[in-house]
């Protein structure tokens, strides 16, 4: 079912099928870089994917095989951040990472081609990713003035250590899918004729796995790493399990009806 939102995607294509949605980046004229209206509509894509109950796993990727993405279009960036048709300077590309983060189903970059910059960034907040054999990473930033100092660097450290981070961000090299499989940056490499096919595969896999399983340990994965903010993640997992239990419900109930809560009858577990 589509929303009056997703459908007036311009930059940005989403389908959704068998518990799967798929975010695919649309602007492959460009090697699928992103302006403050793509993100906009991606993140738009990630709040249907969360509040769709029939949506086990997200899948981000981009348009042909030639790019994943290729960061932020540099032909909008201007003083201030990438500049849309509303004229603001945003990094709206931050808000978009964070909400990967938080969303409580995971998510799985389907990376072919290059997958550089911000795009980079993208599949590194991703929950897994899936690398074509044509695949090429990288961070550009220092070569075209930018960078990311959040996730792009710190999550980044900790997927591969903070001598490749550094190495990876001071030069700006690009590094194959081999190289990325060897450093830990992806979780599989296969031949991009069987990208698809692979990550789906990957997709069904976790669809047969316990929704709240899953959600409780992408919360708690963050939250070693999110500070106070992962700890609010986790936390409100909690409270959604404990709003679905009888003790939880009896002091809602006992409030209603202008009583004293009897939590008697709950015992205290070891
Ligand atoms: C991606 C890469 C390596 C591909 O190279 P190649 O040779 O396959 O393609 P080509 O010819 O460079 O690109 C095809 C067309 O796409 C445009 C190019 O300008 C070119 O346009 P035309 O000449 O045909 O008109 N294009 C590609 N990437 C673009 C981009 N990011 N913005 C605007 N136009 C782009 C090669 O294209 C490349 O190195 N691209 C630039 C990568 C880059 O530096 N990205 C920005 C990093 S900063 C960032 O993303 C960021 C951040 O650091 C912090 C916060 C938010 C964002």
């Amino acid at each position: 079912v589509e929303t009056v939102a997703t459908k007036q995607l311009t930059d940005v294509l989403y389908a959704k099928a068998e518990g799967i949605a798929k975010v695919t980046i649309n602007r492959p004229e460009v090697r699928n870089a992103f302006r403050p209206e793509t993100v906009e509509q991606m993140s738009t894509c990630m709040a249907d994917a969360r509040d769709d109950p029939d949506i086990g796993v997200v899948i981000l990727t981009g348009t042909g095989t030639e790019a994943f993405c290729s960061g932020g279009d540099q032909s909008v960036r201007g003083p201030g951040g990438y500049v849309g048709a509303d004229t603001i300077p945003r990094l709206n590309v931050l808000d978009l990472q964070m909400q990967m983060r938080r969303l409580p189903k995971p998510v799985i970059a389907m990376v072919a081609g290059y997958a550089v910059g911000g795009g980079h960034i993208l599949h590194l907040v991703a929950d897994l990713t899936i690398a074509a054999d044509n695949a090429v990473f990288g961070q550009t930033g220092p070569k075209v003035g930018s960078f990311d100092a959040g996730y792009g660097s710190t999550a980044m450290a900790r997927i591969i250590g903070q001598k490749k981070a550094r190495e990876m961000w001071f030069l700006a090299r690009l590094y194959s899918a081999q190289q990325a499989l060897d450093m830990g940056l992806v979780n599989s490499v296969v031949p991009l004729a069987e990208l698809e096919n692979e990550t789906v595969k990957w997709c069904r896999e976790i669809l047969r796995n316990s929704p709240t399983a899953l959600r409780l340990l992408k919360s708690a994965l963050n939250a070693a790493e999110d500070g106070h903010a992962g700890l609010q993640q986790l936390g409100g997992d909690a409270t959604m399990l404990f709003y679905h239990s009888a003790e939880g419900n009896e002091g809602r109930q006992a409030y209603m009806e202008k009583r004293r809560p009897d939590f008697s009858k709950f015992k205290r577990l070891p």
